[in-house]
């Protein structure tokens, strides 16, 4: 089925700005890993590529906040990442930086090349700058009043609140969020990528001829596509970055998202002299693995750089994942919601397969998933110590005891044997046909139940038992486990590559490759083998209540800082109160309002009348599940338009530390119209 010779495997590099956690993990570079050690065992040429992405606003604001230079920013991150994954056992064969030397000539390059090629759009606009901090502001870090909905703290490309996406001149009031003070606008000058001239070229690339890609890929592609794409400004007024290659363009570096991919191209010149086989050859499979919110870049965007440059492959397939949240919580890196890779390998050491198991056996492969701490020592306990570790470590024991560690020779077989056996030979298509679709859950899965089939034979032939009465049928027994044991540390090395070295010794038994999986005869008889270790442990429930503790302080934490974040406001009278009409209604028609995510149409009885109420909860609600809840609604509130339909009131809600609102609604049924006082 393979046409290619090569696969150069790229993922998504991290900003160099926080260390990294599970959900980088279960999204990008467990399941990277996976499939390179897969192809690796294939004798296939491989190479997985990594690197720090160093660039962009945040960095600088970091740094500047802390009173150090963006490289120390950068170097400190670069330095615990790059160990983290090292110690973790992400296989890189190059783990690179975007602030490299080679990293600054390969992305300048690569941009002079399609400047001299005219494909940029020169334009001048005026854009904000802050004079105090002498600097262009980026978008995102200018606040204002949304024009549509009034919310007083929408950012300069879209409005939290109504989902408005905005350009910074149209907010009212417009902040910088660096010094605070009103910026001004001033003329600046930029190269656009004309995405637009590409979408034909995409269209038919991508929707034409990807339909094999994910679907929540392919439908992202599709969706970006059909909205119509714009012009991409790739430059910046910013000092940090890649300074634009020419001239008029001081004081102008590449938005961070033109450099950063090219960092793959970059690693690749790192490694190796002969890096143009894996980027241009068209017999090597280019693959990017990236999180959901990157499929725009990786699918979209760095392709027509490709292709505009002109000399480079495109992607061959983007299995993006979903996200992962941990402890039904969004994983937030300034909140400290998350579980960091360093601090796990500190907590857990040793244990670095049963993260990669559980960040495998429950990864966000096609919709978002959960990391629970229950789950992890369930995960552990029930499945790798009870079904994995259990058995290999009886076929071991038992061998010792027995047959003073020989593996002993297969006599006459019984159908249940003969069955066995049958399932060790089909293991492999079955695996294999999982990863090759990039379905890793499923793929461990299958590897798993060949361990699960061991021990179910083991604990049915009761060989301890036979022994008694029948040791020449322990012999057949003890050889067909021993060979089941010897297939697991072939099926299993992409997964849990530590303990399988570990099992490989137990059995002494060399790294075998791919190709031996499915042969019930990888260890001859009269083989010996050692006594073993426990393959894992179990994790007590100590270790994760500690665990739950830390998340729970974290919780705590930030709780606090919200509330001092979010000051009580100033004492008002009474009368002040008495303003406000708020009455209780019931909710009795609920519809979207067309191409707005957050905007729900609803109607409300409000006892007075009925009246229609515009509410920016869709992503919490479904209109079909309000039908007929009663509601707190503010009946006096002046009518505005919003989307050209007449809001008369608004619906109260309770807006929860990470922005998710919730109705406020009374706790018993009430007539229709009460007053809330
Ligand atoms: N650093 C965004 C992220 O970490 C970005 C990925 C770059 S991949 C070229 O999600
Ligand atoms: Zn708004």
């Amino acid at each position: 089925m393979t046409d290619f010779k090569r696969t150069l495997i790229t993922t998504a590099l991290p900003y160099a700005n926080g260390p990294i956690h599970i959900g980088h993990l279960a999204g990008v570079y467990v399941p990277a890993d996976i499939y390179a050690r897969y192809l690796r065992l294939k004798n296939e040429d491989v190479l997985l590529i990594g690197g720090s992405d160093e660039h962009g606003v945040p960095i600088t604001l970091k740094a500047k906040n802390e009173g150090i230079t963006p490289q120390d920013v950068v170097d400190k991150f670069h330095r615990i990442i790059k160990k983290s994954f090292k110690d973790f056992g992400i296989s890189f064969d190059v783990y690179s930086r975007t602030s490299a030397e080679i990293h600054h000539k390969t992305a300048s390059e690569f941009f002079k090349k399609m400047y001299d090629q005219g494909q940029f759009v020169e334009k001048t606009s005026e854009q904000y700058f802050d004079e105090e901090n002498q600097q262009f502001l980026a978008d995102r870090y200018i606040i204002g009043t949304c024009p549509k909905c009034g919310f007083e703290k929408a950012y300069g490309d879209q409005c939290e609140s109504c989902g408005t996406s905005l350009s910074p001149t149209e907010l009212i009031n417009p902040t910088s969020m660096i010094s605070g003070n009103q910026p001004v606008l001033k003329k600046t000058k930029h190269w656009y990528l004309p995405l637009d001239q590409y979408e034909p070229w995409l269209r038919e690339w991508i929707l034409e001829g990807h339909k094999e890609w994910k679907s929540n890929v392919y439908g992202q592609c599709k969706s970006w596509i059909d909205s119509g794409l714009q012009p991409r400004a790739v430059t910046r007024d910013l000092e940090w970055g890649v300074p634009v290659p020419v001239e008029d363009a001081k004081g102008k570096v590449l938005y961070v998202w033109f450099d950063a991919p090219i960092g793959y191209i970059s690693a690749t010149r790192e490694l190796t002299p002969d890096w143009e086989k894996y980027w241009k050859d068209p017999e090597t499979r280019l693959l990017h693995f990236i999180g959901k919110d990157n499929i725009v870049f990786h699918c979209i965007i760095f392709p027509s750089m490709l292709k505009a440059e002109g000399t480079f492959n495109l992607p061959d397939n983007v299995p993006a994942n979903e996200f992962l949240n941990l402890e039904n919580d969004k994983i937030s890196t300034s909140r400290n919601w998350a579980v960091w890779l360093h601090e796990y390998l500190e907590e857990f050491p040793g244990k670095e397969d049963v993260l990669k198991y559980v960040l495998t056996a429950n990864a966000p492969e096609t919709k978002d998933n959960d990391f629970t701490w229950k789950d992890f020592q369930a995960r552990n306990n029930n499945e790798l110590v009870a079904i994995l570790g259990n058995f290999v470590n009886r076929a071991l024991v038992l061998t010792n005891k027995y047959f003073d560690g020989k593996v002993p020779a297969r006599g006459e077989l019984t159908s249940y044997d003969r069955e066995t056996l049958t399932a060790i030979s089909t293991i492999k298509a079955e695996v294999e046909k999982s990863i090759d679709s990039f379905r890793f859950r499923e793929a461990l899965k299958n590897a798993m139940d060949l361990a699960r089939l061991g021990n179910k034979y083991l604990a049915d032939e009761e060989p301890w038992k036979v022994f008694k009465t029948d040791p020449k049928r322990v012999e057949t027994i003890l050889n067909i486990c021993l060979q089941i044991t010897a297939n697991l540390t072939i099926a299993l090395e992409p997964f849990l590559p530590f303990s399988m070295e570990k099992l490989r010794g137990f059995l002494n038994f060399g790294k075998q490759e791919w190709g031996k999986l499915g042969d019930s005869d990888l260890l001859a008889a009269s083989h010996q083998v050692n006594v073993p270790e426990l393959l894992f442990e179990k994790i007590d429930d100590s270790a994760i209540e500690q665990q739950l503790q830390k998340l729970f302080d974290t919780r705590k934490a930030n709780e606090m800082l919200e509330a001092k974040a979010n000051p009580v406001k100033k004492n008002i009278e009474f009368d002040d109160f008495g303003k406000m009409d708020i009455r209780v209604g019931t909710v009795i028609e609920a519809e979207k309002v067309a191409k707005t995510k957050k905007l729900l149409k609803l109607k409300i009885d409000t006892g007075i009348d009925k009246r229609t109420v515009i509410s920016g909860i869709a992503e919490y609600y479904k209109p079909e599940n309000l039908i007929g809840r009663q509601v707190s609604i503010l009946v006096n509130l002046a009518p505005k338009k919003l989307r050209g339909i007449e809001s008369q009131g608004m619906i109260l809600c309770a807006e929860n530390a990470d922005g998710t609102l919730s109705i406020v609604s009374p706790d018993q049924k009430v007539k229709n119209g009460s007053e809330v006082k």
